[in-house]
């Protein structure tokens, strides 16, 4: 709260309007409370010319708050030891790989902080196919691969061979591709998403491309989402904020980005001095897209229901990234005493919590909870796309073996030690003595782990990923149509131009291709003589034409 409330009126007052819109929101609800402040900030501009400044961001807390969030539709008990077992299949791919051939490569660690979004992806929302026939579509992180192959693996979709042939696809028997590609593997993976930036970008123009056929009547199945998970620092690319303005203004709300917030890049901070969820959220916010934050887990529930004076939520928006990162690997009393110990009042919100209890609170992108419930709110939410903002861990249950740190990235070795560890802590039934050499585990195809994730896949409509060609070949354009060209223009000087829009209205007027062809001119249509086009094919506009256009009398 502002210094000046240190007055005792001042207090008492702001007490008072506390009081008013906590009535207001429990007698009318959310929206009802902010069309109130709505009509407050505008009376206090009118009146007397209070300004309000523009903020782009919002807290650094949850969007979605404890009380709105939906009840979980699963069991959490199950859904987390299927979680593990890919964890572990995911992790043992790639240390495999790395002891049978030194250098062979892979990445443990953005897995490792991404698997619940991704479980509960799989196991509630993403549709190979919904009531309608729709499908969703979604474009996985690269880097994230060796989860989607554990998963196929306990499915068993994937046989074991293929996954100890991980990035090795020449051996006997077949191998996985490093990342994905459906040239490398035909019958899995729909799209590339390495380079970074590839999947933001194309998950915005095929979400567009989709409306444009619903539009056009060309696909009647309804409801698929795209989706593209993404890391934090691949949103610096300059492909992946280059076009969410188009998805925007396009009003694409059937797109959703997840970016995985583990505050690290490669081999460093995406944001040490600063707070990549913060600017992503102005970023977005600001192109008019619906964000979500999913920063803080269940563990914080209570403490920021208690926080009334909004002390906790203010400390939370102070610290960098980079400290955030530092709290990760540092123990519980060093987290109490740097982030509560800047204050009694924080200290004392915190006392009943143990020191190991305090480095347990668990954050927002590894809680199935807090996810479920963003998931939820973005598919829900119409009129524009959601980004979902989730706060984890890169190398998360790694431990010493790379949680947190700089180097997690590269990470693809793990001695006896830490291969134990994540063992236990996950709790894959793998003794001791078979450690060593990091062992593929699947359940039997009856055990209750495999049923369950078989059920969900059945429920939503298949496996993903899983690409099919579903295309049926066209018939053949008349040579007809090319004649006149073959004869040439007699003397008559033609520019290759004038004969390309030639040919181009010729084959637009053919009933059977015409009406597949969709000429996309971003601009220069008259410049090159295709002006004619605009009465005979129209140009395409998801919301219509809103204004009298300027050239309307003159075009033919
Ligand atoms: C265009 C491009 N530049 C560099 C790389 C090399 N590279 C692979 S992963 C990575 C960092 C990824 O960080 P982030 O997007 O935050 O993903 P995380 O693993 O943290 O989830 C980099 C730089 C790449 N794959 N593509
Ligand atoms: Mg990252």
């Amino acid at each position: 709260m502002a210094e000046t409330q240190t007055n005792g009126l001042e207090v008492l007052e702001t007490r008072e309007w506390l009081d008013s819109l906590d009535y207001v929101l429990s007698k009318g609800g959310p929206d009802r409370a902010g069309r109130l402040l709505q009509q407050l900030a505008l009376h206090a501009r009118r009146a007397a010319g209070v300004n309000l400044p523009f903020t782009a961001t919002t807290p650094y807390q949850n969007t979605i708050p404890a009380r709105q969030q939906p009840p979980f539709p699963g069991s959490q008990e199950m859904e987390r030891r299927i979680k593990s077992l890919v964890r572990w299949n995911a992790l043992a791919m790639v240390v495999r790989a790395n002891k049978i051939q030194e250098g062979i490569g892979g990445h443990i660690s953005t897995y490792a902080s991404a698997a619940t979004l991704y479980e509960v992806a799989f196991n509630h929302f993403l549709h190979a196919r919904n009531e309608s026939g729709d499908r969703d579509i979604v474009y996985f992180q690269g880097h994230a691969a060796p989860g989607m192959y554990g998963r196929a693996y306990l499915e068993g979709r994937i046989p074991k061979q293929k996954l100890e042939n991980f990035r090795r696809e020449l051996r006997p028997g077949g191998g996985l591709a490093s990342y994905p590609h459906p040239w490398l593997m035909p019958d899995f993976w729909e799209f590339p998403t390495v380079s970074m930036g590839l999947g933001p970008i194309q998950a915005i123009y095929q979400a567009r491309f989709i409306k444009y056929l619903e539009n056009r009547g060309l696909k009647e199945s309804r409801g698929g989402k795209v989706w593209a998970f993404l890391g934090d620092g691949e949103m610096d690319e300059p492909e992946s904020l280059g076009s969410i303005t188009l998805a925007s203004r396009e009003r694409l709300d059937n797109l959703i980005f997840v970016v995985n917030c583990n505050l690290q890049r490669l081999d460093g901070p995406v944001r040490g001095n600063g707070k990549i969820i913060q600017e992503l959220e102005a970023i977005f916010r600001g192109a008019g897209w619906n964000v979500i934050k999913v920063i803080w887990g269940t563990d914080w529930d209570s403490l920021i229901q208690n926080d009334r004076d909004g002390l906790l939520v203010r400390r939370m928006g102070e610290i960098t990234d980079g400290q955030y990162q530092k709290y990760f690997v540092e123990s519980g009393a060093y987290f109490r005493q740097n982030f509560f110990g800047t204050d009694p009042r924080l200290l004392k919100m915190v006392e009943h919590l143990s020191d190991e209890q305090l480095a347990r609170m668990r954050l927002g992108g590894h809680d199935p909870i807090k996810v479920h419930a963003g998931y939820k709110a973005a598919v829900e939410h119409t009129g524009s796309p959601t980004l979902i903002l989730a706060k984890t861990i890169k190398g998360y249950g790694l431990g010493e073996a790379g949680e947190g740190k700089n180097i997690t990235h590269q990470q693809k070795k793990l001695n006896d030690d830490e291969l134990r560890i994540f063992r236990s802590r996950f709790g894959i039934p793998i003794p001791d003595g078979e450690l060593h050499d990091a062992p593929f585990y699947r359940p039997s195809d009856d055990s209750a782990e495999i049923q369950y994730m078989q059920e969900r896949r059945r429920q939503l409509g298949g496996y993903l990923p899983e690409r099919k060609v579903r295309s049926t070949p066209l018939k053949a354009v008349p040579e007809s149509h090319f004649e006149e060209f073959y004869k040439g223009t007699d003397g008559r000087e033609a520019s290759t131009t004038m004969v390309f829009v030639r040919l181009l209205s010729k084959l637009l007027r053919d009933p059977e291709i015409g009406k597949l062809i969709v000429p996309i001119i971003p601009d220069e249509a008259r410049t090159f003589g295709m002006e004619a086009l605009f009465r005979q094919v129209g140009s395409n506009s998801s919301v219509g034409q809103l204004y009298e256009p300027v050239d309307m009398d003159t075009l033919i």
